[in-house]
């Protein structure tokens, strides 16, 4: 089973996240558990304090070393196999995840993810635990509970036993180089818009043909870039 530890000030979000959906299932299916792992029970003083001023000056609070090196030392401690454990540190300058990043995780025996603050951890969390350094995007979000949140969902549904079809999985956009085709379910009709005529069909091959038109032309549409590598790969070989 995968033990996946999140450090955060904020085990909250966590729960939220993991209490729901695929995340819990996979849980209760004997999977994956999850260990949200409050730091301030990690830090010092009656009042804990995870963050401090920078050295040199500057804006902004550094979240401290220590209270970090405790909860990893804890849950290497706690949870079985932590001799294969990944430790994910979410940042903005980080390897941005992709759906290969998220398959290689989906192996590893433990992941820990260490949630930080934009401006704020102690260069030395980085230097003596942290593995791998994702970002999730050209874009700020506030903490890394999010970001976490994201990396975590998108490697455990490739957990093997996860998704209960998984088909689902390869038909995904990324996991293939195409993005996805449209869906429609019922009614046939709704606010005088109507199903294409051949998903009606019954017509297998018809359908699959449409599918594959589909997914090529939104692609060239809204992404040139995987365009580009997708009639790359195809032609590679043919002439
Ligand atoms: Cl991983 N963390 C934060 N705070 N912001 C981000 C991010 C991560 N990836 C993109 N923006």
């Amino acid at each position: 089973m995968m033990q996946i530890s999140i450090l955060t000030p904020f085990p909250n979000i966590v729960e939220a996240i993991v209490g729901e959906s695929i995340l819990r299932r996979a849980r209760e299916k004997g999977l994956v558990d999850y260990h949200s792992i409050d730091l301030h029970d990690f830090a010092e003083g009656d009042y804990p304090q995870l963050d401090d001023y920078p050295f040199g000056g500057g804006s902004g609070m550094v979240m401290m070393a220590e209270p970090f090196f405790k909860a990893v030392d804890y849950v290497q401690g706690h949870f079985p196999g932590s001799g294969q454990m990944r430790v994910i540190l979410p940042t903005p300058q980080g390897e941005i995840l992709t759906q290969k990043k998220s398959r290689e995780f989906s192996k590893a025996e433990g992941l820990i993810f260490i949630c930080s603050h934009y401006k704020g951890i102690d260069e030395r969390v980085r230097e003596a635990v942290v593995t791998d350094e994702v970002s999730i995007g050209d874009y700020v979000v506030t903490g890394g509970e999010l970001p976490a949140m994201v990396i975590l969902d998108s490697v455990v549904r490739l957990v093997p036993g996860v998704l209960g079809d998984e088909e689902s999985a390869l038909s995904d956009s990324f996991a293939n180089p195409l993005l996805d085709y449209p869906h429609y379910t019922r009614p046939e009709t709704t606010r005088g818009m109507h199903v294409p005529e051949v998903l009606l069909s019954g017509h297998h091959k018809r359908i699959e043909v449409w599918r594959k038109k589909q997914r090529e032309k939104r692609t060239r549409s809204r992404r040139p870039d995987l365009w580009k590598r997708y009639v790359e790969e195809n032609s590679k070989g043919d002439g």
